[in-house]
């Protein structure tokens, strides 16, 4: 692949085998939880300490996950062709910088991130936020998490369609491919020539035919087409 410019799209799927729930293979509740009672800004400003909890569990429950072979291989990718390789994940967890893979954007935000609502910082943050604690830049406390629920604005979008509309190939590993914009970045790659590939557990009812689809657990499959 060298002097290709990939760009890897990722969703929970790749982090399943991390022991990370994915949101959809369950019976459509997600832990428990309707989605729009805690991933939009609605629900949140319903019942605050619910989402906060919600999302306190999950930032806890990543210091006992970690990254699998897929995300290894994905930094061994970046290790090998360098700036050539953009990894943009869904997903909130930390696993893909955790194996090594810093050309990385987070669209949904970070677990391990809060937000302020009242000066907007960012801090990177580990413990509990439904104790309201206080934002280290501005002192007031309203922080959230630094999570981009459904009807918010994703993250370094100009950057994500700039390397997409630029790419030679685009794989999209582990995503159901659900949720906009994420969901339309393979299409927009193949309208502008790059060779698009699906690793999947199981082939996704795309909008858009792949070029290629490999299906299996993505420890097995990523492995495989990185190396
Ligand atoms: C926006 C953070 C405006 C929270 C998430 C009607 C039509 C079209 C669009 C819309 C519409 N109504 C509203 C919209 C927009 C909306 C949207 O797309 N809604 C959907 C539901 C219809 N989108 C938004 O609101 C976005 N914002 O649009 O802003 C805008 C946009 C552009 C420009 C200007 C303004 C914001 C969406 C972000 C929401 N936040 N996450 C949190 O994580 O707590 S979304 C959440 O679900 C995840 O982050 C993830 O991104 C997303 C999708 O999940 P997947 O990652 O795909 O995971 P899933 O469980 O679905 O699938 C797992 C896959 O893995 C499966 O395919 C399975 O087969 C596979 N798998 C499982 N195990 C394995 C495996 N594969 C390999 N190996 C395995 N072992």
């Amino acid at each position: 692949m060298d002097g290709m410019r990939i760009v890897v799209l990722t969703g929970a799927g790749i982090s399943a085998e991390s022991g990370v729930p994915t949101f959809r293979d369950a019976d459509g509740l997600w832990e428990g939880h309707r989605v729009e009672d805690v991933a939009t800004p609605e629900g949140f400003a319903r019942d605050p300490d619910r989402v906060q909890r919600f999302y306190d569990e999950r930032r806890r429950a990543l210091a006992a996950v970690e990254p699998n072979a897929a995300h290894r291989a994905l930094a061994r990718l970046e290790g090998a062709l360098g700036d050539d390789v953009l990894v943009v994940t869904q997903n909130v967890d930390d696993l893909h910088e955790r194996a090594g893979s810093v050309n990385l954007v987070h669209m949904h935000g970070e677990l391990r991130r809060a937000r302020c609502a009242a000066c907007g910082a960012r801090p990177a943050w580990e413990g509990d936020l439904v104790g309201r604690p206080a934002c280290p830049a501005c002192g007031r406390r309203e922080l959230r998490p630094d999570v981009v629920w459904f009807g918010e604005l994703p993250y370094e979008l100009d950057r994500i369609e700039s390397a997409v509309l630029a790419c030679d190939a685009f794989a999209a590993i582990g995503t159901s491919g659900a949720v906009y914009p994420a969901a339309g970045y393979a299409a927009l790659a193949a309208a502008f020539g790059a060779r698009t590939m699906e690793l999947n557990l199981l082939p996704t009812a795309a909008d858009v035919p792949f070029d290629e689809v490999r299906a299996g657990p993505a420890s097995v499959i990523v492995p495989r087409w990185v190396d």
